[in-house]
């Protein structure tokens, strides 16, 4: 019989407040993340009406990055996390902002006002609360898969910025 898996997960529970209303934010219930197969994680945890909700993980505790989703309002909330390194850290991160009253109103707004949607840079791995949120540059003006558009434009024509899917580089033709 094969060992078990030597990979130790540090869960950390831990809820932040964001946000202008933080001292009057409703208290939030914990999240439960629980351990599942194959390097996967579940977090649990019950909404707020009215907030906006991030994931975090980090493997350091120092450098904080942002899972691919966004969550909204009341009512239990599941996610399922994949994790590829032996050790990961996850947090809660939420947030009860003006003007957000849907899911789709978190996804597509743009809390650091960088130009790019929220749902567009926790998807891709910027920030949604730093307007350069690498060492890289403006998280709106960088252009990952080097195919000429900027992320602004990948965004506001709804591509991968991490595939080179630019139509005009598709097309292109060489004058002579
Ligand atoms: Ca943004
Ligand atoms: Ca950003
Ligand atoms: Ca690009």
């Amino acid at each position: 019989m094969k060992p078990l898996r030597k990979t130790i997960v540090a869960l950390v529970p831990l809820s932040f407040l964001i946000g202008p209303l933080a001292a009057d934010l409703a208290p939030q219930p914990q999240v439960i993340f629980s351990k599942g197969l194959q390097g996967t994680f579940a977090a649990d945890w019950q909404g707020v009406a009215g907030r906006t909700y991030f994931i975090q993980w980090s493997q350091d505790l120092v450098s904080w990055n942002y899972a691919p989703f966004i969550d909204f309002g009341d009512g239990m909330h599941s996610r399922g996390i994949e994790s590829s390194t032996p050790k990961g850290f996850f947090r809660l991160h939420y947030g009860e902002f003006e003007g957000i009253n849907s899911l789709d109103d978190a996804m597509n707004a743009d809390f650091d006002a960088d130009g790019l949607s929220n749902i567009f840079e926790v998807t891709y791995g910027y920030d949604p609360f730093q307007a350069t949120s690498t060492i890289d540059g403006p998280d709106a003006s960088l252009d990952p898969d080097g195919d000429g558009m900027t992320n602004t434009t990948e965004n506001v024509m709804a591509l991968n910025p991490m595939v080179k899917d630019n139509p005009k580089v598709l097309l292109q033709v060489t004058e002579e």
